[in-house]
């Protein structure tokens, strides 16, 4: 187990840090302190390379040039929040839109935007980094937090982030990671292959906000109750003004959490997804274009798959969905695992 850090370059006037983890297995993964964001997650290869299994850019302000949050830590609360408020015990709390109305992935002042005090170790748990910021709130903005994401690589190739916070006034928390998989590197995630532990997903109007009706997925192409070829799932999605997939699925976690699996029939790579909570957001980058320069190529639709876990979303609102909120004495934390077997 090591970690190691190294300034990665610059980013609108200050420095990026790259910090590294890896274990005694070759698998390594490297977090920037800008946006929190997973910049690679490397599986060894038999020829002693590594296959990172991210969609990466070169530079960090390439990440930013993109509007879909690259691999970015994402929060204070993941998916629309409709009209840009939320409401607990009574009491409206108005935010930034920035999205039409709607607030999108914590608004423009979230998790995603901003650069990260990071602190590495090496521990029992395995290699760790903890990034820490302070939320100043304020009018507009989500009310003041204290945030803490800690990554720990462990000996059984296992990255799991854990977000933690704190908040002097209610509100919401509700974190994710908009990691973007693609796991051979290939042009598209089509040949690759999603297993969902979900039988639901969430009826959307056309803002994308859950209506809070729930569509069965047996009989359509959001079935992934057994392991489905992703180019087969969004072939069956080309009649949908996406023509793929940006849906949320309810996921019931098994014992271990499971929620979900990525594989790939050819190698022997593949990610399982473990967390407690009862969403994930499968968007298949169907918006990708051909001016967006990462490090595998030009930007194309089906590049990548953002497999987002997370409470579904907008649950002040919705509150069938179950409990986001963060209270003021409380300290919450929720914890997403990317176990990464080959
Ligand atoms: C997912 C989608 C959104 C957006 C974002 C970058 O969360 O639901 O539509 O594209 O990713």
């Amino acid at each position: 187990m090591q970690t190691s850090q190294h300034v990665f370059d610059q980013y609108e006037g200050h420095d990026v840090t790259a910090f590294q983890l890896t274990n005694d297995n070759g698998v390594s993964a490297t977090i920037l302190s800008q946006g929190g964001l997973i910049h690679e997650f490397n599986a060894p290869t038999a020829d002693g390379g590594h296959q990172n299994v991210l969609l990466s850019y070169p530079t960090t302000a390439d990440y930013y040039t993109n509007p879909f949050y690259v691999n970015m830590a994402i929060g204070t609360a993941a998916g629309r929040t409709k009209a840009a408020k939320f409401v607990i015990d009574g009491k409206q709390v108005d935010v930034t839109a920035n999205e039409g109305r709607n607030t999108l992935h914590g608004g423009p002042h979230g998790f995603s935007s901003v650069n990260w005090d990071g602190q590495t170790a090496v521990t029992d748990a395995g290699a760790t980094l903890t990034l820490t910021h302070h939320f100043e709130g304020g009018a507009g903005e989500f009310p003041a937090m204290d945030v803490t994401i800690t990554y720990v690589l462990d000996a059984n190739n296992t990255l799991s982030l854990t977000y933690t916070a704190t908040s002097e006034a209610p509100t919401v928390f509700n974190p994710t990671q908009h990691v973007y998989f693609n796991l051979t590197g290939a042009d598209s995630i089509r040949q690759q292959v999603l297993q969902l532990n979900t039988t639901r997903h969430l009826d959307v109007d056309a803002e994308k906000l859950p209506t809070g009706d729930y569509l069965d997925n047996a009989g359509t192409p959001f079935d992934f109750s057994k392991p489905t070829v992703l180019g087969d799932a969004i072939d069956g999605m080309q009649n949908t003004t996406e023509k793929g997939f940006d849906d949320i699925f309810e996921v019931k976690p098994d014992a271990d959490n499971t929620i979900a699996r990525l594989s790939d029939p050819d190698s022997q790579l593949a990610v399982t997804i473990h967390s407690s909570r009862n969403g994930l957001v499968v968007f298949t980058a169907n918006s990708f274009t051909d001016d967006m320069n990462l490090t595998i190529g030009h930007g194309k639709p089906n590049m990548g798959v953002a497999l987002e876990a997370q409470n579904l979303s907008d649950a002040t609102r919705l509150p069938q969905f179950g409990d986001i909120t963060l209270k003021p004495g409380e300290e919450k934390s929720y914890t997403i695992g990317y176990h990464l077997s080959f």
